[in-house]
C-alpha cells in the first residue's frame, strides 16, 4: 500500500485499488487502515514444485511451463513464498532476468545459492530436497519475476510471480 500526497489531497493505492482521502496526512494514514483490508499483514504463499503431478502445459505470459503450481502466482509487496518440492528428486526456483523464458538462462553453480528475497535478476530457494521446504523469500518490491528449476528447466518446469504494490 502506497500513500500519495499533492495539493493537500491524499490518494491512496492499496491491493489494486485506487482511492482519495480529502483529510490531513496523519488521519489519512489512519484511515487508509480501514480501507485498505489486509495492509500492513504479509500472507504466506506455498509454491509446490513436481514434475511427476503438473505434467500440464500452462501457458504464461512468459511462455510455457509445466512442473510449478501454481504456474502463475500473483502476491503482494511484503508477501512471503515458500517452495515445497511434492516430487522424487531435488529441485531449486532459481530467478532470472526477462518478461519471457529464454532458451538458455546463463545460470552457473552460484544460481542454486539460497537467498531470503524475490526480485529482479537472480535469486534462489536453494537446493529442495523431496518432501521438504525452501525458507522464506519476501517480495520486496513489486513486477513480474521468473524463474525455473536450475535441473530442470530444459524440461520446462518455470514459473511466474507477479508481486503487485
Ligand atoms: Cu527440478
Amino acid at each position: 500500500m502506497r500513500i500519495f500526497t499533492a495539493e493537500g489531497v491524499n490518494v491512496f493505492y492499496c491491493r489494486g485499488r485506487f482511492g482519495v482521502l480529502a483529510s490531513s496526512a496523519a488521519a489519512a494514514a489512519a484511515a487508509v487502515v480501514l480501507a485498505c483490508p489486509g495492509a500492513g499483514r504479509a500472507d504466506t504463499f506455498t509454491v509446490s514444485l513436481s514434475l511427476t503431478r503438473y505434467t500440464a502445459v500452462v501457458h504464461t505470459s512468459a511462455g510455457d511451463a509445466v512442473g510449478v503450481s501454481p504456474a502463475v502466482l500473483r502476491i503482494h509487496v511484503g508477501d512471503h513464498v515458500i517452495f515445497k518440492n511434492d516430487d522424487t528428486h531435488a529441485h531449486t526456483a532459481t530467478g532470472m532476468s526477462g518478461a519471457t523464458f529464454v532458451d538458455d538462462p546463463m545460470w552457473t553453480d552460484a544460481s542454486t545459492r539460497p537467498s531470503t528475497t524475490i526480485g529482479a535478476g537472480q535469486w534462489s530457494s536453494g537446493e529442495i530436497r523431496p518432501g521438504a521446504s525452501s525458507p522464506e523469500l519476501s517480495a520486496k518490491g513489486a513486477g513480474t519475476f521468473l524463474y525455473g528449476c536450475f535441473f530442470d528447466y530444459s524440461a520446462g518446469m518455470r514459473g511466474v510471480i507477479i508481486v503487485e504494490p
